[in-house]
């Protein structure tokens, strides 16, 4: 049992979003080649899916600006700009993905006290989203994940993936993933390996 994760390609995260990845949209034809292939009997979206005001934007907290560090309750915290709120075209997935034939949606970040990087569960790991026993009762036995951004949700799903799921193999798809900041990057790919993630490109994916 194979399945495909899609992390979170969404416009907020493309280029003219409100935060753009660099090349975000160049993910979706690779997403699209992958979701056609037929090599995957499951495929989930995840959808970063916050409420206006979120804990996580720089704009809920006086004084701070995008991109520095604050804290969330009582926890360092990166200031993000407004970003995936619910029902605005931000959130809305890119519109040239096939995400139509997607089997399963799985929303996160909704809580406004805690952010949620990974697909699994928020980042105090105190709430599950519920994906690990969908995919446990599912039987997947291999989890393929690509999407955006790499150094931060795709990075948070694949490890908690690994730690989750135990006796599934999780791989990162590098080609059809990009990341906000190439050292962080570089930082992600890394601990992802040293976590049990095996690297791999679309085409290992496809052969
Ligand atoms: C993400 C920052 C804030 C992501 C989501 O999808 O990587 N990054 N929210
Ligand atoms: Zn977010």
């Amino acid at each position: 049992m194979k399945a495909l994760l899609l992390i979170d390609i969404q416009n907020g995260f493309c280029p003219g979003g409100n935060l753009p990845v660099p090349d975000g949209d160049q993910v979706v034809p690779v997403a699209n080649t992958l979701i056609d292939s037929g090599k995957y009997d499951l495929i989930v979206a995840s959808q970063d899916w916050h409420p206006a005001g979120h804990g996580s934007f720089a704009s809920a907290h006086p004084g701070k600006k995008p991109f520095e560090i604050g804290t969330l309750s009582g926890k360092p915290q990166m200031m993000w700009p407004d970003h995936c709120v619910q029902n605005t075209k931000d959130a809305e997935f890119h519109p040239g993905l096939h995400v139509g034939v997607v089997d399963f949606i799985q929303q996160k970040g909704q809580n406004p006290s805690v952010d949620s990087y990974s697909a699994f569960r928020d980042n105090d790991q105190a709430a599950l989203t519920g994906l690990a026993a969908f995919l446990r009762g599912k039987g997947v036995s291999t989890l393929d994940l690509c999407g955006l951004a790499t150094d931060y949700c795709v990075k948070f799903s694949a490890i908690d993936a690994v730690e989750m799921l135990p006796g599934v193999a999780v791989r990162f798809i590098e080609d059809a993933s990009r990341g906000i900041d190439p050292n962080g990057v570089r930082a992600a790919i890394d601990e992802m390996r040293t976590r049990g993630v095996a690297i791999i490109r679309s085409r290992d994916a496809l052969a």
